[in-house]
């Protein structure tokens, strides 16, 4: 018969068991990775007392999630404390761990068994420390400190964004065998895919795979590339005889290769790098290869495999309401399922680097990457400009070096990205830019460097290989209409130098509306869908004669949390998004932009949520890709028009009647008949309502 305490024991081994979640993901042979997502207890640094609450709490989490969603300006940047154990095996003996953070918002300190083991600096890198010689067999706990506290050396300083505090991305634990390819390398794979010369006739591949090795006996390299059946393409094993080996490079030449050739063929050959002991594979890591070149060229814009792409896009945001940016895998789904239904071809993943599921996907998608550091100027705002220290310098070039290494196999980026909205007025930047742009350079020659500006033409003009400029024409300043002259201007200012749109947007809510358009104050509290539609019929207007614009990045994909603002319908939010916040609604600026770059059918009356209406004469105006289309007003058949060349289709000078005016439109692509509907209820005729 077991004793009580023996029963106690039992379950206490239970509960440690299945808090390292039991369950390993085998990456692959010779090494196995253990989420270690759940279980985590949770409270705040502030609280000294021995008997806390602690919170259960899995991760991804963040500790702003719900508070920011009431507007409070001054959300809790401060620090807290997440406790894990983890259990190490006895089969475990002759083997490394390693501990890996996809990202800890803003700066964490890992303790094992309450002993400092190493810490990282910036929120939205991946980290890897080793715990093999700190590590006890069974029961060993886990600290992480954390604080999303503003500091003046870890970027970001400034920003129109929330920097959620904690553990806001994945963790796992990794075991390899005593030797393996080095997890240690700035939280990157440790292999580095260079693709030293494409073209449509062979590809000159060259795989770098750093080692950390002890025992050099009967070791070797193995890389073996497959296309998409699985078939081997090519194969290399390279010998390992001196202990001192960092580092194994491994040349391929491939034939006639499959280019990736973004949305329309995003084909992925894999990568798959082997450490060999006497022919038996001890560890292992896989990595996509999608196999592309592309240029830019001042003229003509973006060349992907020879051709012209046009790129066009979204900026996104990790953020969803009511989650802060603790997300899981199904909201990065969903929002590059959005990015597919809207038709864009690349994406500015603004202001810092993003989940590493995020980027998988857009290899998968051939949806064209930008990916920059958080390096973030006050804009627009009246925050202070660059100032000169070595240690948020540290903290960048650290954040930089990372960002590539972790991100360097990825086909999909094509742009590393520098800086955001920095100013001159305070210490100059620029010899700080150049050399992190130089840095870029020396990391990865085979990507172009950018940056976002929002100064005038010359300003940072010759800093990065590439230039975008972020414009709000008809929103903070001006109207839409100017944006092809400025797009003309700086072209001809700066002949030599690729322009690109890095931001164009104007905020909208979904509930808000005008019958008659008016620019409303950005800073105002009424932000009509209306006026944001029209701003981008106009800008895409402007950008589709503009070939030399080499990228156009909507701001924004979806609403996002932003403390500073007091402005639409709510505080704390920036509304410039496509879709709002909880990616519940689609605005009408979604299915504008849908109907040009989304050839399947489809066909939407723009402004129906504009329900209530006080003028009888008005317009009736459509979204499709249909050629043409057919309106009836209370059943009464009006007429067909056609589509103009941004998709479309309206009829002016419409006549409602009062009360409710039943709104149908169909138009037909092929066989498919296109319908939609709505109803619009004239109050009083010719009596315009209050409208703010
Ligand atoms: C910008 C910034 C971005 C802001 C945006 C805006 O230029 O780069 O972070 O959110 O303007 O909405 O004002």
């Amino acid at each position: 018969m077991q004793s009580k305490n023996t029963n106690l024991i039992s379950l206490f081994i239970f509960i440690m068991a299945i808090s390292i979640k039991a369950v390993a993901t085998p990456i692959n042979p010779g090494r196995q990775s253990f989420p270690l997502n759940s279980k985590w207890q949770f409270y705040f640094a502030y609280n000294f007392e021995q008997n806390i609450q602690k919170e259960n709490v899995d991760v991804p989490h963040t500790w702003n999630a719900a508070e920011v969603l009431k507007g409070v300006a001054d959300y809790n940047r401060t620090a807290a404390v997440y406790e894990n154990t983890i259990d190490v095996k006895p089969e475990w003996k002759n083997k490394r761990l390693f501990l890996y953070f996809e990202g800890v918002n803003s700066v964490a300190n890992i303790l094992l068994n309450h002993k400092f083991l190493g810490d990282h600096i910036g929120g939205y890198t991946g980290f890897c420390l080793e715990i093999t010689d700190d590590v006890k067999p069974g029961e060993n706990s886990i600290t992480v400190q954390v604080s999303n506290a503003y500091r003046l050396d870890v970027i970001p300083l400034h920003g129109d964004f929330n920097v959620y505090g904690g553990i806001h991305r994945p963790v796992s634990l990794i075991v390899t065998g005593n030797d393996c390819i080095s997890p240690l390398d700035y939280g990157s794979s440790g292999v580095y895919i260079t693709q030293k010369k494409v073209s449509h006739q062979s590809a000159e591949v060259e795989v770098a795979s750093k080692l950390s090795i002890k025992n050099t006996v009967g070791l070797s390299l193995k890389t073996t590339i497959y296309d998409q059946k699985n078939k081997i393409i090519s194969s290399k094993v390279s010998g390992i005889e001196n202990a001192d080996t960092k580092e194994i490079k491994q040349s391929f030449e491939l034939d006639k290769p499959h280019l990736w050739q973004g949305r329309s063929d995003p084909y992925l050959y894999t990568v798959e790098i082997s450490l060999l002991k006497d022919k038996k594979v001890i560890d292992q890591v896989v990595q996509p290869l999608g196999l592309r070149y592309f240029n830019v060229d001042p003229d003509k814009g973006f060349f992907l495999n020879g051709k012209y792409f046009d790129l066009y896009g979204v900026g996104r945001h990790e953020d969803v309401s009511g989650k802060g940016s603790a997300l899981q895998n199904s909201d990065h789904d969903r929002d590059m399922e959005l990015i597919k239904e809207l038709g864009a071809t690349a994406v500015r993943l603004t202001h810092y680097p993003q989940n590493r599921h995020f980027y998988d996907l857009c290899d998968q998608n051939g949806i064209v990457v930008w990916s920059e550091i958080p390096f973030v100027g006050p804009g627009g705002y009246s925050g202070t400009g660059y100032v000169k220290n070595g240690n948020l310098e540290d903290n960048a070039r650290t954040m930089l070096t990372e960002l590539i290494r972790q991100n360097y196999n990825h086909p999909a980026i094509c742009f590393w990205g520098i800086f955001n909205e920095l100013k001159l007025d305070y210490d100059d930047p620029q010899p700080f830019i150049r050399e992190l742009n130089a840095l870029a350079k020396k990391e990865d020659p085979g990507r172009l460097t950018t940056l976002a500006s929002n100064l005038g033409t010359r300003e940072f003009s010759d800093l990065t290989d590439l230039m975008g400029w972020n414009q709000y024409f008809g929103w903070y300043d001006g109207y839409f209409d100017e944006v092809g002259a400025w797009a003309d201007k700086v072209h001809g200012e700066l002949p030599q130098k690729s322009i690109a749109v890095s931001e164009y947007g104007a905020g909208a809510s979904p509930f808000k509306h005008m019958e008659v358009l008016e620019k409303p104050s950005p800073k105002g509290r009424f932000h009509p869908e209306e006026w944001q539609t029209a701003f981008h019929e106009q800008h895409w207007a402007a950008f589709k004669k503009r070939p030399f614009i080499w990228g156009k990045f909507i701001w924004v994909l979806a609403d996002f949390g932003s403390s500073i603002r007091t402005e639409g319908d709510k505080n704390a939010i920036n509304d410039k998004g496509l879709v709002t916040y909880d990616r519940g609604i689609k605005k009408d600026a979604f299915y504008f932009y849908k109907a040009n770059w989304n050839p399947e059918p489809m066909l939407y009356i723009a402004e129906k949520r504009n329900i209530e209406r006080s003028r009888s004469l008005t317009h009736v105006k459509v979204f499709s890709t249909a050629n043409s289309a057919k309106l009836w007003v209370n059943g009464v058949f009006i007429s067909e028009e056609k589509a103009n060349d941004l998709h479309i289709i309206q009829w002016d000078n419409l006549k409602l009647s009062d009360g409710i005016n039943h709104i149908e439109v169909s138009g037909g692509r092929g066989k498919l008949k296109l319908i939609d509907q709505c109803d619009w209820n004239l109050r009083s005729a010719d009596k315009p309502k209050p409208i703010r």
